[in-house]
């Protein structure tokens, strides 16, 4: 009997400790992007869109690398815990740019979305560039970070466009997702581009 009890403890810890929290985004509003690195133009789109009737639009204004549109933010992360982030990307150009991939770097200060606290690595293809595909990727939380940013990377000329919509990230229960609309977040660049409209 006291097994019995030990396996229903240890059942209910586990649910506890995986129990995930869920935010979707599917640039319904106007809340386009939380921030950015590198010359990127974030707009609403109405065409293509995946669902609803608007799309996230991003397009590459850096003279050279490759910018970045913070898509989503999680805080709040332990060491083990798994991130997962997905969106669909639009890219008809098989092969070629424009295309993007989802990735992320860490970031340890849950207040200021613009500190750079290592790569986190991220997706490795491009897709198959034959329309709408669905962009994943799993994260796990190692060497103490504490938050991840998740980007939107274009590649990789200026004036190069592609387009997301119905992003979903799954974290932890112990951590908060920002999602566009949920945190007011700016930095330099990104007041530089707003006031350029
Ligand atoms: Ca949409």
């Amino acid at each position: 009997m006291k097994s019995v009890f030990i396996v229903i403890l240890i059942l209910a810890t586990s649910q506890i400790a995986f129990a995930d929290i869920t935010e979707n985004y599917g640039w319904e509003d106007t809340d386009t992007i939380l921030g950015n690195y590198g010359d990127i133009i974030a707009t609403i789109a109405t065409d293509p869109v995946h669902s609803g009737s608007q799309s996230l639009r991003l397009e590459d204004a850096a003279a050279s690398g490759t910018p970045q549109a913070f898509v989503a933010w999680v805080v709040g992360l332990q060491n083990g815990d798994e991130v997962t982030g997905s969106f669909w990307r639009n890219d008809t150009t098989p092969g070629a740019p424009p295309s993007c991939r989802i990735w992320g770097h860490w970031n340890d200060d849950p207040v200021d979305i613009n500190v750079y606290s290592g790569s986190a690595s991220g997706q490795s293809d491009y897709g198959p560039g034959t329309g709408w595909d669905e962009a994943t990727y799993t994260w796990i939380a190692a060497d103490d970070h504490t938050g991840l940013v998740i980007e939107c990377r274009t590649y990789s000329s200026a004036g190069d466009i592609v387009w997301i919509d119905d992003m979903t990230i799954v974290a932890p229960d112990h951590a908060t997702i920002y999602i566009p609309g949920t945190v007011a977040v700016e930095n330099r660049t990104w007041a530089d581009i707003k006031a350029a409209f």
